[in-house]
């Protein structure tokens, strides 16, 4: 079976499809409440597995959004869908979000000469004591915006903490890594 019909066929999708606001019907413009995305014609842009094996580390706070503007015009309207494939906690290093910076844009990356500063935001543009801990179970979805500030800690249980995060896009445009459409 090909990529696409995969996830299209995939329990997590089907469900994407049954909620109301993402399917379209209930169209809010309220970006910080939805993402404008209409799922009856989208492709997909990238997807991932997110393996944290006990003891594994986290990721730094950054955007995904900053990555995906130099290769793409739809960045606005790539939302990350992760299902949780094991029990997230914040001991096990579950998803953590900045609350409303997905609605700032674009911020600069570190600039403190670390190496791979510059792939991570400037903790100066946003507010740590706004920061949200996703802590889900298997097969919960966490849908977040591209512009979001997020990272992850390290995994400090003896569990594995899996994760997968599909991101879509408007129908009819080339995937991030083949290049190719894969409509969904
Ligand atoms: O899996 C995680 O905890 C975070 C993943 C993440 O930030 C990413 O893949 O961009």
């Amino acid at each position: 079976m090909d990529r696409g019909a995969a996830i299209a066929g995939s329990r997590a999708h089907r469900r994407l499809h049954a909620t109301p606001r993402l399917a379209g019907q209930d169209a809010s413009n309220d970006r910080a409440n939805s993402i404008n995305l209409v799922v009856r014609s989208m492709s997909l842009w990238t997807d991932k597995l997110n393996f944290k094996a006990a003891g594994g580390t986290g990721f730094e706070w950054h955007q995904d959004a900053p990555y995906w503007t130099p290769v793409s015009d739809s960045v606005a309207e790539m939302p990350n869908v992760m299902v949780a494939l094991d029990r997230a906690s914040e001991a096990s290093g579950c998803l953590r979000g900045i609350r409303g910076s997905h609605l700032g844009g674009a911020y600069p990356g570190k600039q403190d000469g670390s190496p791979l500063a510059g792939f991570y935001t400037d903790p100066a543009c946003f507010d740590l004591t706004a920061a949200v801990n996703f802590e889900v179970n298997a097969g919960d979805l966490i849908i977040f915006d591209p512009f979001l500030v997020h990272g992850s800690t390290g995994n400090n249980t003896s569990n594995r903490r899996r994760a997968l995060i599909v991101t879509y896009q408007p129908a009819d445009q080339p995937s991030l890594k083949s290049g190719r459409v894969i409509n969904l």
